[in-house]
């Protein structure tokens, strides 16, 4: 081919490649510049020995189960504990049925930090434990003492609420401990399931708020958040609901220096928890921080058995997650 009928095609070559060329520049400086874009987050005072102490305290009253002694005694120490953070304390009481119609005697509880704002987030977790240990060989019917299941949230988020009091950061937040969540049904068995049998206790709350016209911003539920090396993927019903709210959290817990625990993939492994119900029925977006399990494509193997206990708490994990709700709610006051 003769060079005058080349060029015409080599200068559209050249133009295409122009094309092509310019918006990859532009993407590569986009990219480069984002860091200095994205604000430093400071990795927030979050005191886990603190926070593994509460969890302790909690399962040395035995298993926290409705209608027994352990779980009266524990409803006085969450309440008081509440209290002692300067928090303005609510004691929500109620009767529930559960799948196997024993009537539930409930409490959630509450605590409001700076309850005049109205810029809230609400921070939650169940509060009770197990009355079953159905995924375990032995032992099936004694209850267990869920130190990860159940105690794990609520000793995190109780030195969070120390952490207020201490920070005195310039934002409404409501402690939400809610009963009853883990007396659903034992899957397997030849009784017909039925829907709504877990999250009594916030399914209740989310019917009739504690205090009239409640709302927050948005909320975050912590549930199994203590186990070593846990892992906390971007679960499906928090990425149906509160994509936004996942995609804050996870980026804080990165900007801290977590994302060996907040890890960037979505994972289908939770039937449903007390988030579901708040976005659900009170429609405040929500998401739930809950531990994911490659091994068992779900929960920790100790999941809803007696090795549920103190020895799989670790304060690294609860400090983890501590550190990054807190910061969270750090920047929200900004
Ligand atoms: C299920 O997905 C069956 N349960 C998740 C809710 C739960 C139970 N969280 C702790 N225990
Ligand atoms: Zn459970």
């Amino acid at each position: 081919m003769k060079i005058n009928r080349l060029l015409p095609i080599l200068g559209f070559v050249a133009i295409l490649a122009a094309c092509e060329s310019e918006p990859k520049e532009q993407k590569q400086t986009k990219k480069q510049a984002a860091p200095k874009e994205k604000k430093s987050i400071a990795k927030p005072t979050f005191n886990a020995d603190s926070a593994y102490h509460f969890v302790e305290k909690q399962v040395s009253f035995g298993p926290r189960v409705p209608n027994t002694e352990a779980h009266k005694k524990t409803a006085v120490y969450l309440g008081s504990k509440l209290e002692d953070f300067g928090l303005k304390v609510y004691r929500q009481k109620g009767v529930v049925t559960a799948f196997d119609d024993t009537k539930l005697n409930i409490v959630n509880i509450i605590g409001e930090y700076r309850p005049e704002l109205k810029n809230r987030i609400m921070l939650f977790a169940h509060w009770d434990s197990r009355p079953f240990a159905d995924n375990g060989k032995k032992d099936r019917y004694k209850p267990i003492d869920g130190a990860n299941d159940g105690a794990s949230g609520v000793g995190v988020l109780l030195e969070v609420a120390r952490q207020l009091q201490a920070q005195q950061p310039e934002i409404g937040v409501d402690i939400m401990f809610f009963d009853a969540e883990d007396y659903g049904q034992p899957s397997g068995g030849m009784m017909k399931r039925k829907a709504g049998t877990w999250c009594l206790g916030s399914q209740f709350w989310a019917r009739q708020t504690h205090r009239a016209n409640y709302t927050a911003n948005f909320g975050i539920l912590l549930d199994m958040v203590g186990a070593a090396n846990a892992k906390f993927t971007k679960e499906a019903i928090s990425m149906y609901y509160a994509p936004h709210i996942v995609d804050k959290v996870w980026n804080v817990a990165a900007a801290i220096g977590h994302s060996d625990h907040f890890v960037f993939q979505q994972t289908t492994h939770v039937g449903e928890d007390d988030h579901l119900y708040i976005n659900k029925i009170r429609r405040i977006p929500s998401i739930d921080i809950i531990q994911y399990d490659a091994s068992t494509g779900a929960f920790a193997p100790h999941w809803h058995t007696h090795d549920d206990n103190l020895s799989v708490i670790d304060k690294e994990t609860l400090a983890a997650v501590g550190e990054t709700v807190l910061a969270v709610v750090l920047e929200e006051a900004k």
